[in-house]
């Protein structure tokens, strides 16, 4: 048994999609363990993507993470982290397999409508930054 984290971004929470994206995650058997919905401000985005802060994007992305409220999801299962970074497709919608969460709804590259933890230690870290 494996936790994981999906952030359910706000190109997502805007336009309704929660639910589908939930139903999705569901019935591909991945077991929701605890959820919240938050609004991230511009301080907290940084924090969270703090890997990625040298990357040319990372200005754009935490505006965008901070631009509407989010619903932060721990998933369980076997080899969840796996099998939902499977489930969410590439993080580019154009490069992204068909009957994935990205293919399905993602708007462009960054606007990509869900994140998945990519390794055990991400998934230790980013479970932590929205859960006691
Ligand atoms: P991932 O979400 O598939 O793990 P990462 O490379 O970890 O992809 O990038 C984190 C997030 O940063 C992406 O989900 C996306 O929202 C954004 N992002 C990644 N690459 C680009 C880019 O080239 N332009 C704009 N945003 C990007
Ligand atoms: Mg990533």
């Amino acid at each position: 048994m494996e936790l994981t984290l999906c952030l359910i971004k706000p190109d997502a929470v805007r336009r309704d999609l929660t639910g589908s994206v939930l139903y999705m995650i569901e019935k591909a058997g991945l077991k929701v363990m605890a959820m919240k919905m938050i609004r991230l401000d511009k301080r907290l985005a940084e924090g969270f993507y703090h890997v990625h802060s040298e990357r040319p994007f990372f200005g754009e992305l935490t505006e965008y993470m901070a631009s509407g409220p989010i619903v932060a999801v721990v998933l369980a299962g076997d080899n969840a982290i796996k099998r939902y970074r499977d489930l969410m497709g590439a993080t580019d919608p154009a490069q992204a397999a068909e009957g994935t969460i990205r293919k399905v709804f993602a708007l462009s590259k960054q606007e990509n409508s869900v994140h998945g933890s990519d390794a055990p230690e991400t998934a230790a870290f980013e479970t932590a930054y929205f859960f006691s």
